[in-house]
């Protein structure tokens, strides 16, 4: 039998080796504003294909752009994973982001290089994903509400008190939602509609993806969300439904940044060149995330809301991303919504 000190021994060359080999190859800070799952698994991933070490910070994509303005005279990431593309867009803007034209950007479709090109090529994007309903199916049988297939039915009566959706300040998923309806109905209707339907909200979340989690919890019994978000829940065994708007809806172009001023530089461009190819991409729906990916070659998961069958609306986002519009959109919001009483 072998004692406890010959099996140490033969464990320690591969215990003093890693933390060699990772600091040979260095390190990365990664802001990830997609799901936990999805951003463990990408840094364990690549962490084990390059032996860098990476660091997750994971937050959504409105707090995101926050703490890298917060962080602009001494950044502490390097790259910015994920989350809705209009703060990558307004970030890329106001200079927090840099200039990086990845060799893979060719093998991307056509919405995620124009996201690039819109950028100056400051961000491209990795996947897209469209906005809708998330529904309880057993609350809205329970409380006889016919589910939600228009932005017009959220303001029935039926509804008053059973809506969540979170708040632009903080959620680039609400941001998208305003410059959605905004581009639907006109922006006088628009916030006109968001100022009828308050009645019939019960919060403004922080982040844009606890309202769908509310729902598959029977906290609420719809939410306005991204709908891949619905099919991890219905995955995971919660009773949620999703629809898109019949007057039509928008989406995200979920993006990658490299953070200006990154101390990682090199790893950081490794990480972005990395996370373009089918092989990071396929991590997403490993992950249950069932957005749909960038890259031509990566298979888009049957699980993924298909856009054939949605009203898609034309998203404006080089309008919607520049960093002034975002910053009045919201305020607006403030002050003719996120005011009013509750
Ligand atoms: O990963 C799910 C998802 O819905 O979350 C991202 C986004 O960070 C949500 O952030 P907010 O809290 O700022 O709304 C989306 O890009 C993504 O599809």
């Amino acid at each position: 039998m072998r004692s406890w000190k010959a099996a140490i021994l033969a464990i320690a060359p591969i215990a003093l080796a890693t933390p060699e080999a990772a600091q040979a190859q260095g390190s990365l800070n990664v802001y990830c504003s997609v799901q936990a799952e999805w951003c463990t698994l990408i840094a364990n991933e690549f962490q084990k294909a390059t032996g860098v070490k990476v660091s997750i910070t994971q937050k959504g994509s409105g707090e995101t752009i926050a703490q890298i303005k917060a962080e602009a005279a001494n950044p502490k990431g390097d790259i910015w994973f994920g989350g809705t593309g209009d703060p990558h867009l307004a970030a890329a803007e106001e200079n927090l982001t840099d200039v990086y034209k990845s060799p893979n950007l060719p093998q991307l479709h056509a919405w995620a290089q124009k996201q690039a090109a819109d950028s100056g090529f400051r961000t491209t994007g990795i996947y897209a994903g469209a906005l809708g309903f998330g529904i309880n199916s057993e609350l809205v049988a329970k409380k006889k509400i016919t589910p939600p297939s228009c932005w017009a039915d959220l303001l029935k009566p039926d509804f008053k008190g059973e809506i969540q959706m979170a708040n632009p300040n903080s959620s680039g998923t609400a941001y998208v939602a305003i410059a959605t309806l905004v581009q639907v109905m006109g922006e006088d209707k628009g916030f006109d509609y968001l100022k009828k339907m308050h009645v019939n909200v019960n919060a403004y979340t922080r982040s844009g993806t606890a309202p769908m989690k509310a729902v598959a919890r029977g906290e609420t019994t719809v939410s306005i969300s991204f709908v891949h978000d619905g099919v991890t829940e219905a995955l995971a065994g919660f009773p949620v439904k999703t629809a898109t708007p019949c007057e039509g809806t928008g989406y995200e172009i979920g993006s990658i940044s490299l953070i200006k001023g990154a101390r990682n530089l090199e790893n950081a461009r490794k990480f972005y060149d990395w996370a373009l190819t089918p092989a990071a991409q396929r991590l997403g729906a490993q992950a249950k995330q069932f957005q749909v990916p960038s890259n031509k070659e990566t298979p888009v998961p049957p699980e993924a809301p298909k856009f054939a069958d949605m009203k898609l609306i034309d998203y404006d986002f080089a309008k919607y991303g520049k960093a002034s519009e975002r910053k009045r959109l919201i305020g607006r919001w403030d002050t003719e919504i996120g005011a009013l009483p509750k």
